[in-house]
C-alpha cells in the first residue's frame, strides 16, 4: 500500500491527501514534520535528503516535491480525470501548478506565517501588507480566469486546481482584506462540495 510521510496541517501534505481522496487510491499516512519530528531521522533523509514533508513510497518508487507527487498521482490513476488527456488541457493545468508555487506561494506564505505562526509582537506589519497585497493581486488574476470556466483548466477538476485549491482555501481563512472576487468565491464553494476537499484542506490553519 503506498505510504505518505506527513502532518495533515502542511499545505503541501494537503495537496497530495486531497488528490489521493479523489482518485480514491488507499494509503497509510505517517505523521512526520514540526512536532512529529521524524524528518531529521536517518531512515527519513535516505527518502528524502530535504528533511520536508510530504514523501510517498508507493511500492518501492520514493518521491517527493507536492507538486511532482500530484502530477505522478493523476499520471498513474487520473487518466482523464486529474490528469486530462488532451495535450492542451493538461499543459494548462500544469501551468496552473507551476504557477500557483511560484507566483501566489512567495505572497501567501509570509502572510500566513505572519498572522497564524509569529507571536503578534515579532509581526512585521510592514512585510504582511506588502504580501496581502501582492497576494490579492494574483489572486484577481484567477478571479478572471474563473469568469468563463469552472475550474481552472475547463469544465471538470484537474490536477491544475490542486495546488492552488489550497491556497484558495488558505487565504480565505486568512484575516486579511480581500477585493470582491466573485469567480474566486464561487469557485471556493464549488471545491467545498467535494469531500475530498473538505476532508483533506479545510483543516484550521494552525
Ligand atoms: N517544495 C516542497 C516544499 C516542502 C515543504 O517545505 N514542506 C514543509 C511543510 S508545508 C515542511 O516540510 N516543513 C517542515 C516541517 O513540517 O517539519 C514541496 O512542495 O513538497
Amino acid at each position: 500500500m503506498l505510504k505518505l510521510w506527513g502532518r495533515i496541517t502542511s499545505i503541501n501534505v494537503q495537496k497530495v491527501r486531497w488528490a489521493l481522496a479523489e482518485l480514491g487510491v488507499a494509503h497509510e499516512r505517517i505523521e512526520a514534520g514540526m512536532q512529529f519530528g521524524v524528518v531529521n531521522e536517518s531512515h527519513y533523509r535516505v527518502m528524502n535528503p530535504n528533511g520536508r514533508i510530504p514523501t510517498i513510497d508507493d511500492e518501492g518508487f520514493v518521491l517527493w516535491e507536492s507538486n511532482a507527487i500530484v502530477r505522478y498521482l493523476a499520471a498513474r490513476h487520473g487518466e482523464g480525470s486529474l490528469w486530462p488527456t488532451e495535450l492542451r488541457m493538461r499543459a494548462d493545468a500544469d501551468r496552473w501548478m507551476d504557477w500557483a508555487t511560484t507566483t501566489l506561494q512567495p505572497s501567501v506564505t509570509p502572510v500566513f506565517w505572519g498572522l497564524i505562526r509569529s507571536a503578534p509582537e515579532t509581526r512585521n506589519l510592514k512585510e504582511i501588507e506588502t504580501q496581502t497585497a501582492a497576494s490579492n493581486d494574483a489572486f484577481q488574476i484567477v478571479d478572471k480566469v474563473l469568469a468563463s470556466r469552472p475550474y481552472l483548466a475547463g469544465d471538470s477538476l484537474t490536477m491544475g486546481d490542486i495546488p492552488l485549491g489550497t491556497f484558495v482555501h488558505r487565504w480565505y481563512r486568512l484575516p486579511v482584506e480581500r477585493p470582491a472576487m466573485p469567480h474566486l468565491d464561487a469557485y471556493f464553494e464549488r471545491l467545498q462540495t467535494r469531500a475530498a476537499f473538505r476532508d483533506n484542506v479545510m483543516i484550521p490553519l494552525s
